[in-house]
């Protein structure tokens, strides 16, 4: 059975209580290619508390996020404050209160002609040229940053608009991204990341899958909807894949953000918790017992005294994330269309070839056409050598970031300090090195945002 289960690629805010009282907006072109004459409202924000003379310009680029990022719950504050650097973002187009056409009210009617590469592009170039119109910035170097999407799209301003952005800092981000063209996938490397962490836990994980349907061929379910507190009773074979994909779906989301806080779960690195709960228990369903409370807010927010897996089977993934799903699977159908569901043979999971995108019942069949990897790389010069061949550039993988898979290769070493950088970063999840620092940080992680700020220095020629 193919299941649609969607990925969520967020940077996630952690604060609730952030202040957005100083963003502002400014009138952007809704076609920077004279394809229409109207103009919306695009949100940005300009912080120059740690503004010092002669400072870079850290420009955050907005992603798939629902709302404005908190910018005081990144890196980037801390990062501004050790380079004097002013620091700015804009809100991605077709995101957040940044909306062309007014509120997304279905994903078949919205006009999403304007929701291209280029466009999203030009904005980014366009909102700096806006801020170099004040003298005081006008030669300040310009670094982007971006994670994830948002990293894809900073090393995509790095190759094509080089002479507007002057260092890139990119972030779990893929290079190969059409799942149908390329058969790296991530589920290879979560396997990695638990078998590496415990080779029994790996293998009761494993088991947990043959177990979880042995409740349902002894007909246990009953005794299963109670063991693991589920909302409703599962009733087919049916309902225990859907349950089964939700806890190997999980497991990859829990690697991926395998944060020092709570996020997708409630408890502090959650893979590290699962495998030694699973360690800690004689039951074949440990880890699935261990596993739904913890990722219960992940399914339903709504409902977090039992674990909705109806809810989570049918809908894509909810909660925590902030993801805006219209946007970002238009995105996804068009040109990010980045799959990381398949699952091989000879992992701890269940092998499934991952099933294609809902393109057509979202956006209407026809309606969107995916980028190939040929286009990509002639039309955005999106290749391993021309990034390789990149100066001011670093990319950064995490140890637990399933995304690691997706961006295989090392640039070649070059005494230059300006040469292409791959960064791998230990105890790291996805994205981690953006997201302010807190106190379980693994030591190769704060190292990393050491090195940053060391390469924010040399790019703009601060000593
Ligand atoms: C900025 O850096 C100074 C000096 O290291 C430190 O005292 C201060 O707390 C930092 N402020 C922020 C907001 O990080
Ligand atoms: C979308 O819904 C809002 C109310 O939620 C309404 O004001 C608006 O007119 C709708 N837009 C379109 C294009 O249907
Ligand atoms: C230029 O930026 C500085 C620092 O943010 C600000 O104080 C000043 O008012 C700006 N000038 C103009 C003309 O906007
Ligand atoms: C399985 O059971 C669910 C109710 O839990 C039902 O909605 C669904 O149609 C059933 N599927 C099959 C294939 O019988
Ligand atoms: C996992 O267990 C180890 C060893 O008992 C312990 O040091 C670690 O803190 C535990 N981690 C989590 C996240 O529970
Ligand atoms: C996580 O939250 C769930 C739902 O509130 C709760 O049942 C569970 O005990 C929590 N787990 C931990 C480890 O705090
Ligand atoms: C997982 O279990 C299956 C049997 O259910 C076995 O065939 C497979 O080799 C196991 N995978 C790993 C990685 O141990
Ligand atoms: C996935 O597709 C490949 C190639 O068509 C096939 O060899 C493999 O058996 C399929 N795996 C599953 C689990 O269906
Ligand atoms: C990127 O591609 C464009 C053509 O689309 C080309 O003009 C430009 O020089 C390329 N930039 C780099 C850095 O290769
Ligand atoms: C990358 O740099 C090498 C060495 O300078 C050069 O030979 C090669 O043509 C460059 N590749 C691209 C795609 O620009
Ligand atoms: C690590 C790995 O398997 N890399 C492969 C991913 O897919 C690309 C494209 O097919 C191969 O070139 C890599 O060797």
């Amino acid at each position: 059975m193919k299941l649609l289960f969607l990925a969520m690629f967020s940077n996630i805010g952690f604060s609730l209580q952030c202040d957005y009282s100083d963003t502002q907006f400014r009138e952007q072109k809704v076609d920077h290619f004279g394809k229409s004459m109207k103009t919306f409202k695009q949100q940005y924000q300009i912080i120059d508390d740690f503004y010092k003379s002669g400072g870079p310009i850290l420009f955050y680029q907005g992603a798939e996020n629902d709302r404005i990022s908190c910018l005081s719950d990144y890196s980037l504050a801390h990062y501004a404050n050790e380079t004097g650097g002013l620091l700015v973002q804009i809100e991605h187009r077709y995101f957040g209160d940044s909306l062309p056409f007014g509120p997304i009210n279905s994903t078949l009617t919205y006009n999403w002609d304007y929701l291209t590469l280029n466009n999203v592009m030009m904005d980014s170039v366009e909102f700096v040229q806006f801020i170099k119109k004040n003298s005081t910035f006008t030669n300040a170097k310009t670094i982007v940053f971006g994670g994830s999407y948002g990293g894809y799209l900073a090393t995509m301003l790095r190759l094509n608009h080089g002479g507007i952005f002057d260092g890139a800092v990119a972030t779990g981000f893929p290079l190969y991204l059409n799942g149908a063209d390329f058969p790296n996938n991530t589920y290879n490397d979560v396997n990695n990341v638990i078998q590496d962490m415990s080779k029994t836990a790996a293998d009761r994980i494993n088991g947990t899958f043959s177990e979880l349907l042995k409740y349902y061929t002894s007909g246990r379910t009953h005794e299963l909807t109670t063991k693991l507190n589920l909302c409703t009773e599962p009733r087919n074979a049916t309902d225990i894949a859907i349950l089964s994909t939700i806890f190997a779906s999980g497991l990859q989301r829990l690697s991926q953000f395998n944060f020092p806080m709570a996020a997708v779960a409630n408890v502090s690195f959650p893979i590290q918790y699962i495998v030694n709960q699973t360690l800690h228990s004689s039951d074949p369903l440990a880890a699935l017992v261990a596993f739904t409370p913890i990722y219960a807010k992940s399914v339903n927010m709504a409902q977090l005294n039992c674990f909705d897996w109806a809810a989570g089977g049918s809908a894509g993934v909810g909660g925590a994330g902030g993801v805006q799903e219209g946007p970002y699977f238009h995105m996804v159908c068009t040109y990010f269309p980045i799959s990381m569901d398949n699952t091989p043979e000879n992992t701890i999971f269940p092998a499934e070839n991952a099933s294609q995108y809902a393109c057509g019942t979202m956006f209407g069949p026809g309606k969107t056409k995916m980028l190939t990897q040929v286009v990509l790389e002639q039309e955005y010069n999106y290749s391993l050598e021309k990034i390789s061949n990149l100066t001011n550039f670093i990319g950064l993988w995490g140890q637990y970031d399933p995304l690691t898979a997706l961006f295989p290769y090392d640039f070649p070493l070059k005494s230059s300090r300006r040469a292409a950088r791959k960064i791998f970063v230990s105890g790291m999840a996805h994205t981690g090195d953006m997201i302010a620092q807190s106190p379980l940080d693994p030591d190769a992680l704060i190292q990393a945002r050491s090195t940053i700020v060391q390469y924010i220095k040399d790019w703009s020629a601060l000593s």
